[in-house]
């Protein structure tokens, strides 16, 4: 079916086309559907589009990225389907590797994403050396490149699973996380958790790393005066504000 430019849900329509094609591609998991269904959810809530709190955490994030000495970009079957352009874009700008690291490990789709990935320009894909394993989690996503995520410092792990948020931040990693669900065990385990859509999220990093006029010292305290904790109760406020609203226009009709 084509979806007319003009339809109101377009955006979103063309999202979920994407990731079905990924699944038949052997891209995606189909659980990847699921997860993205609750993410819209979240999304339908917040209003479908970036909160301020989120701008400040999205600027703390490119602020920790690019003062990182060695920062890694994990991939999984939803971020290659929605943000491949994006996050290859963000490895250059950043000169930082792309790891592929999935929960539903499967040796094909774990290739696919790879190819997927070096087809749209990506020079620098980790996640076929499967040489080091994260202390603490018992699932696929535990193992992990020597040379990428194991000796990283700071994390990029979009719609990331909390067990092993948790285990990076153990590790004494920093980890960003891009996650709609501020409620999420992720979200609340992250160093820094943008609540927003990762298709808007990756546009507005790159913003900011591309707007970068501050020094590093600047970028530094931006770090030091940052509370995630804080910042995802701002979010609960704004979302809150924003149902009170809703509500008050329900009762005007
Ligand atoms: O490719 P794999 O095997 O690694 O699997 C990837 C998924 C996403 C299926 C896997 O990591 C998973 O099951 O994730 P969870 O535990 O369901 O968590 C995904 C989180 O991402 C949820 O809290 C969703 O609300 C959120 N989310 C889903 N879609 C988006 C999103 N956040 C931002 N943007 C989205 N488009």
């Amino acid at each position: 079916m084509i979806i007319p430019e003009t339809h109101p849900r377009y955006k979103s329509l063309m999202a979920r086309d994407r990731l079905v094609a990924c699944i038949k591609a052997g891209i995606t998991s189909q659980q990847g559907l699921i997860a993205h269904g609750r993410g819209e959810a979240f999304d339908y809530l917040i209003g479908e589009r970036t909160l301020s709190s989120t701008r400040r955490a999205t600027e703390v994030a490119a602020a920790m990225l690019l003062i990182a000495d060695k920062p890694v970009l994990s991939v999984n079957g939803n971020v290659a389907a929605l943000v491949a352009k994006e996050i290859i874009e963000l490895s250059k700008l950043l000169n930082a590797p792309l790891e592929v690291n999935i929960f539903y490990r499967t040796e094909a789709r774990a290739r696919r994403i790879k190819e997927l990935l070096e087809n749209q320009g990506a020079d620098n894909v980790l996640g076929d050396k499967l040489d080091a394993e994260i202390p603490g989690i018992e699932h696929a996503r535990a193992k992990v490149d020597r040379e990428g995520i194991y000796s990283a410092d700071v994390v990029l792990a979009p719609l990331e699973d909390g067990d092993r948020c948790k285990a990076l931040v153990d590790m004494g990693k920093k980890v960003i996380t891009i996650d709609l669900n501020p409620l999420s065990r992720t979200s609340k385990q992250a160093s820094v958790s943008i609540v927003d859509n990762i298709e808007r999220a990756m546009k507005n990093i790159i913003s900011a790393l591309k707007a970068g006029s501050k020094s590093k010292p600047d970028l530094a305290a931006l770090l030091l005066n940052y509370d995630n904790n804080v910042n995802l109760k701002a979010v609960i406020e704004e979302i809150r504000d924003r149902l009170k609203q809703e509500e008050l226009n329900v009762n005007l009709k």
